[in-house]
């Protein structure tokens, strides 16, 4: 036998020891999974499921109202935008994975996507390049707190942002977890503006968009849930700060560049945020976190300063100029 003859029988060899060594795994986890008690019935409906958000994310380039570039989209700016009924392919005209639509993932809030790709589990989207090994996005919930999960993945070539062809692979994991909504971080506070109206700048620092609905903002007399207008998604993108405003239209014509604003059901921060001293306290279910403050000693007291968050994280606030929209 010639010696690439011997390699190929050796190629043949090892593949059929690996495949069986994997099939043997895989009967030994799934006994392991009927003893642990695993729901196997539900396991076996994500099977289905994955697939068919695969075949949706590659089935396509997708559109939103007609604009195939979808990805230069943004929520809530412009005639038109991202919201349910846009197709979320990410594949370039010619077949390749667009590596800016993948990246354009980011913008969809976890329920949008999830409804839109008609997904009921907790839902995690990942694009990796091979070779260089580089994460282009990881888009969804918290894969680490999963109990069970499936995952199924699609090698495909992905055309750079820079005009490179690279082998990737995109990876669809649908599972069970508890919902992580624990990353929305209240930054700045213009409670005593020299004119216009009162608002507030919310950060989401995570690397997909974030629902506001059932956020909540309090003083110490009232309650009040963040609302939009009917036209715009009520979400804040990725890595993007927002402003919450009494009145949204004074706000929007005092500073025009600020792409997402919002406001609240009665046109009132809680009852009017008290301008020698009040507290605010931003909540979703059980997590809340307050700032109070005394305009004697905290500043910001109607001299065009706002009381701001040292960083988005940071426990340190001061009285500087106002930044909204940034951080
Ligand atoms: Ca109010
Ligand atoms: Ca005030
Ligand atoms: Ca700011």
């Amino acid at each position: 036998m010639r010696r690439d003859e011997q390699g190929v029988t050796h190629v043949i060899e090892y593949t059929l020891a690996l495949t069986l060594f994997i099939m043997l795994l895989h009967s030994f986890t799934t006994t392991m999974e009927f003893r642990l008690g695993v729901d196997l019935d539900r396991q076996d409906q994500r099977y289905p499921a994955v697939r068919v958000v695969l075949g949706e994310l590659t089935g396509s380039v997708g559109n939103a109202s007609g604009v195939e570039a979808w990805e230069t989209l943004e929520w809530g700016t412009g005639e038109t935008q991202l919201r349910n009924g846009t197709t979320v392919g990410l594949l370039a005209s010619d077949g390749v994975l667009s590596e800016a639509k993948c990246q354009a993932l980011a913008k969809f809030p976890y329920g949008g996507l999830r409804e839109e790709l008609g997904i009921n589990e907790e839902l995690a989207i990942e694009v990796r390049t091979l070779s260089p090994d580089a994460q282009v996005i990881f888009w969804g919930g918290d894969l680490d707190s999963a109990s069970i999960s499936v995952t199924e993945e699609r090698l495909l070539l992905l055309r750079t942002t820079g005009g490179d062809e690279v082998p990737a692979k995109l990876r669809v994991s649908l599972f069970e977890a508890p919902f992580v909504s624990d990353s929305l971080y209240l930054t700045e506070i213009m409670y005593a503006p020299t004119s216009g109206t009162e608002w507030i700048e919310l950060y989401n620092p995570r690397d997909t968009a974030i629902m506001l609905s059932g956020w909540k903002l309090s003083d110490l007399e009232e309650d009040d849930l963040i609302t939009g207008d009917e036209t715009e998604q009520l979400s804040i993108p990725a890595r993007t700060a927002a402003v919450i405003a009494s009145n949204p239209t004074i706000f929007a014509s005092d500073y025009p560049s600020v792409s997402y604003v919002f406001g609240v059901e009665d046109s009132a921060l809680g009852n009017g945020l008290g301008d020698t001293g009040d507290s605010l306290t931003l909540s979703y279910g059980a997590l809340s976190y307050t700032k109070s403050w005394e305009a004697t000693t905290d500043g910001a007291d109607g001299d065009g300063n706002s009381l701001t968050r040292d960083c988005s994280t940071c426990d340190g606030w001061t009285a500087t100029t106002a930044t909204p929209g940034a951080v």
